[in-house]
């Protein structure tokens, strides 16, 4: 296994789509692996693969205390979305922003586990909530392009300052 690096927003790696999964290989339950690795060190409750520059429709999960119950999801489409949530939200590729969303309470979610075995998931609260934002990932949508342009822009006045402390 091995930690993987993480991209930072603004990068147009970011907003690349990511294209579908079509051969569950070895290769696949590597990439899962790294990128639960990164996840769990980051440390992440999920991770697309987007974040870490592979354009596959590949998502990591755990929202768990004990860091012991992963979710694969690969190809995933929802199927129900229902109610209304607003969570702080974070983001790995965003690190010290946190900012409320609007998504859907409870989310049904079709996908396929790393070895190709389709699979449905109910899932609620901060389980959906990640879903929903690994799944914007896919589509080249990190979580700050949900809010106002001027939180946008003052988003990237402070990570722009942060970047020029560490430097
Ligand atoms: O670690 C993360 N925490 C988080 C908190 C609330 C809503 C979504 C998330 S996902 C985030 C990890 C990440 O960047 N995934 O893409
Ligand atoms: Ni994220």
């Amino acid at each position: 296994m091995a930690r993987l690096n993480i991209l930072r927003y603004p990068d147009a790696r970011l907003h690349k789509v990511a294209a579908p999964v079509t051969v569950f290989d070895e290769g696949l339950k590597r990439l899962v692996a790294d990128m639960a690795e990164t996840m769990y060190t980051a440390p992440g409750i999920g991770l697309a693969a987007i974040q870490v520059d592979v354009a596959k429709q590949v998502i990591v999960v755990d929202v768990s205390e004990r860091r012991d119950s992963l979710v694969v999801l690969v190809n995933p489409e929802i199927l129900e979305a229902t109610g209304n949530s607003d969570i702080e939200e974070g983001c790995l590729s965003v690190p010290g922003i946190y900012e409320l969303v609007e998504r859907a309470e409870r989310v049904k979610v079709r996908a396929y586990d790393r070895n190709g075995n389709a699979f449905t998931l109910e899932a609620q609260g901060l389980l959906a909530v990640c879903i929903q934002h690994e799944m914007d990932h896919l589509k080249g949508k990190v979580f700050v392009e949900h809010l106002s342009q001027l939180k946008q822009q003052r988003i990237r006045a402070k990570l722009a300052k942060q970047l020029r402390k560490s430097a």
